[in-house]
């Protein structure tokens, strides 16, 4: 039902029915668009829907009926809300648009959705052909609902100058402060045609009437009845009746978005609405889109991940990097690793992110809950509460940025808060690990306060007692590799120092932490040992596991008891668990993580972050390469059939996390949550890009040490880095360590310097069989 397209460029799902929240997504600087291959898109500034909400049986779509004026049969494209069985259905889903072709009654629909590169639109092509080999008498009704505005004031009607139905509402507040921020909101919403239609109309409910959605009463009618809507939903469906010639087709273009009033829709039509402003509006985007291309291309035994890793992944880090999930105060840690994807993309944006971050760290050395990205901007929702690992993704995004640029330069820069202070990057960097070694209890270990990186474990320490055990873990390991980076600077005593104190964490963790097999989570308020081998419930965490393999403190032996414990008690067929079991009711000293539905989210789904930290702490060991693919395949859905369709989720992104309860509710494990904001993706191409191909920069080269699973033989590799190219014909040979051979020299290590930018370098590389 799926395949991939166009060199991989695109991906295709030929049923509407298979995967029917499948989708695609397109973004811009200022909006972002997901859209499910039945038509329905999710989170959009162009109609509104409840947030957080599913799709419901009202949701606003993206739909064109088609009706046959002879016989009265009607059908909708792509698939919503008739529900027809088509001839012929396709999805497809590209870089820079998303498309469909739809047959059915011998007439082909075919809809494109574009969007300005910086602007807030939806720009819709619909293209209608009679492939029935006869004349045809039909009307074609695009039906583009704006939801339900507003409780307080909506409204809409057909405007005869602009060509379209034009929608107004009142964004409902109730603070008088907030009455000011709304003010400029764009609360009209439009719908343009190019082509006059022959009617239209405004009202939801005059639209549908008694016929329902499947069956609207006003197509019913010889045309639509042209209604406005006065404190009643509003809507645009347009009509076009035609007479179709066998073969014959019309092409129709179409505008949907937001505005603050009619002058800038007005403005909104001029620039966009033609057949030449979408062409050059399309090359522009698709422009915007090949800039985050990334810097790596694969070529392994393993076809799907090839055509992931080239043509996806990149464009998901991309779209983080580039965009910041579209918010205005993204957490920190979100923040600080979208960057660390960015590294790779665009290692200048990495740059200006870390000045941006600590030019608001406070003045005891700690970061805030989320960075400020705009004027006026304010944290809002989960940035309210204090959460206490933000600095510990200091130090790993600048192990990325280090590596792929070797710009040491940064750590001089000077950073001045508006508290009036002006520190070096490298002062503010021992500052905020200071912070973290500081945050610890008389035992050593790291208090939790309302949250870790587990934003929903509010409740371990908001008594103020609370220690994670994650975070006395993850602490050690930001703190060692800080400590890396002042021994690089010359400042021996203070790597020494701070080496101590991450030392000191590990013992704590070990102390206090270690159950036999596996790393404990935390301690709660009331000094409860939670993520232990009694707890009937959430007995094996994944994230304390990972980093003590990442900061040292599990050695060998340790190592070798949890590594088959996170086998047997947390690998699914969908990826490893962030822990398991799942809770079944609310704990109130771990909180509202426990609440989540069973094996959704941070209640024991597979978590992708998490999971990408383990694979990640996998090919950090070495020798763990098997385990290490096994699971980074399963980040991506596929490839055999019936995988795609338990995922319900194309392979063009990762999503945040999967469905868990594997063992518990075998029905719906491994469903995708299709939400594709998640720190997981900057990681995943970390750990192909250093881990499986070995490619990681140091100060002044690259080390070349891939990890190919037992089963391969041979990749091959282009690598971006530092401005120069590498080819790499990547082997295993009777060799006892990586040999590397440029052109017939073999490098004295496998590690390539002296390189120039601009350059191309072929090397052979052999690797131990
Ligand atoms: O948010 C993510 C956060 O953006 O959850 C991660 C955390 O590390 C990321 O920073 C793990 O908790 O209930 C909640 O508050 C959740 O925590 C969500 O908001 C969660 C979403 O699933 C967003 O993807």
């Amino acid at each position: 039902v799926l395949r991939p397209s166009n060199n991989g460029n695109r991906y295709e799902l030929v049923s509407p029915t298979a995967m029917p929240k499948a989708g695609g997504f397109l973004w811009n600087q200022k909006m972002m668009i997901q859209i499910t291959c039945r038509g329905l898109p999710r989170h959009n500034s162009c109609s509104r829907s409840p947030q957080k909400q599913n799709y419901y049986a009202h949701h606003p779509g993206r739909f064109v009926y088609i009706k046959d004026l002879e016989t009265g049969q009607l059908f909708s494209a792509p698939h919503e809300p008739v529900r027809a069985t088509p001839d012929r259905f396709v999805f497809s889903v590209g870089k820079s648009d998303v498309a469909w072709a739809v047959e059915h009654m011998g007439i082909r629909v075919e809809m494109v959705m574009g969007l300005p590169t910086n602007d807030v639109a939806e720009l819709w092509t619909i293209k209608v052909t009679n492939i029935s080999g006869r004349p045809r008498r039909i009307s074609v009704t695009p039906y583009f609902p704006f939801g339900y505005m507003s409780w307080m004031n909506q409204s809409a009607e057909w405007n005869p100058d602009l060509v379209g139905v034009i929608a107004s509402c009142v964004t409902p507040y109730q603070k008088a402060a907030e009455y000011f921020k709304n003010k400029y909101l764009k609360d009209k919403s439009y719908f343009l045609c190019e082509t006059r239609p022959d009617s239209w109309e405004a009202s939801q409910q005059a639209f549908e009437g008694e016929g329902g959605l499947h069956n609207p009463s006003a197509l019913q009618e010889p045309q639509l009845g042209g209604s406005d809507a006065r404190y009643e939903t509003p809507t645009a469906a347009v009509q076009y009746r035609l007479a179709l010639g066998a073969g014959e087709e019309r092409e129709y273009r179409f505008m949907f978005g937001p505005a603050y009033d009619e002058a800038e829709i007005r403005s909104m039509r001029s620039r966009f609405l033609s057949k030449e402003a979408f062409v050059k509006t399309a090359d522009e985007y698709a422009a915007y889109m090949a800039r985050g291309s990334g810097c790596l291309r694969i070529e392994t035994p393993d076809k799907e991940l090839d055509n992931f890793v080239n043509n996806w992944l990149p464009r998901q880090v991309y779209y983080h990097g580039d965009v910041n999930r579209l918010t205005t105060d993204p957490q920190t840690r979100n923040y600080l690793q979208d960057n660390m994807g960015m590294n790779y993309i665009k290692p200048e944006v990495s740059r200006k992110a870390f000045i941006k971050a600590l030019s608001q760290q406070e003045a005891n050395g700690a970061m805030p809950d989320g960075i400020l990205l705009a004027e006026g901007a304010e944290l809002k929702y989960i940035n309210q509460i204090p959460h206490t690992d933000h600095c510990v993704w200091l130090p790993v995004t600048l192990d990325v940025y280090l590596g792929e640029t070797g710009d040491y330069g940064l750590l001089k820069e000077r950073v001045r808060t508006e508290n009036g202070d002006n520190f070096t990057v490298f002062e503010r960097f021992s500052a905020a690990l200071d912070f973290l070694l500081n945050l610890r209890d008389e035992r050593g270990l790291s208090y939790i306060a309302q949250g870790d990186w587990c934003d929903p474990m509010n409740m371990v320490g908001y008594k103020g007692k609370g220690v994670s055990g994650w975070l006395t873990l993850a602490t050690a390991y930001a703190v060692n590799l800080w400590a890396d980076v002042c021994e690089h600077e010359g400042a021996h005593d203070l790597a020494k120092r701070f080496r101590a104190g991450a030392q000191d964490c590990n013992a704590a963790a070990n102390k206090h932490l270690w159950d036999g097999d596996w790393f404990a989570r935390g301690i709660t308020d009331d000094n409860v040992t939670f993520g232990i081998k009694k707890d009937p419930e959430g007995r094996i965490w994944l994230n304390p596991q990972t980093f003590a393999i990442l900061g040292g403190a599990a050695n060998k032996q340790q190592i070798a008891r949890i590594l088959p414990q996170v086998d047997s008690q947390l690998t699914t067929p969908y990826g490893v668990l962030m822990f398991a079991p799942p809770f079944t009711k609310m704990r109130e000293d771990i909180g509202r993580v426990t609440q989540k539905a069973i094996g959704s989210a941070e209640n024991g789904a597979v978590y992708n972050h998490a999971g990408v930290f383990y694979i990640y702490s996998l090919y950090s060991l070495g020798g763990q390469q098997d385990r290490a693919y096994t699971h980074l395949r399963q980040l991506i859905p596929g490839p055999s059939e019936a995988d795609y369709r338990q995922r319900g989720q194309l392979p063009i992104y990762i999503p945040n996390y999967y469905r868990g309860g594997w063992r518990e509710f075998p029905r719906t494990a491994g469903r995708s949550s299709q939400l594709f904001n998640t720190g997981t993706v900057s990681w995943a191409y970390r750990c192909v890009i250093e881990g499986l191909c070995g490619l990681r920069g140091d100060a002044e080269g690259l080390v070349i040490r891939p990890q190919l699973p037992s089963s391969w033989d041979a990749i091959k590799v282009t690598r971006e880095f530092r401005g120069a190219t590498f080819h790499l014909d990547i082997r295993r040979a009777d060799v006892r360590d990586v040999t590397v051979k440029l052109g017939e020299k073999v490098l004295p290590e496998p590690r390539i310097t002296g390189f120039k930018a601009g350059e191309t370098y072929h090397l052979s590389v052999l690797v131990p069989q």
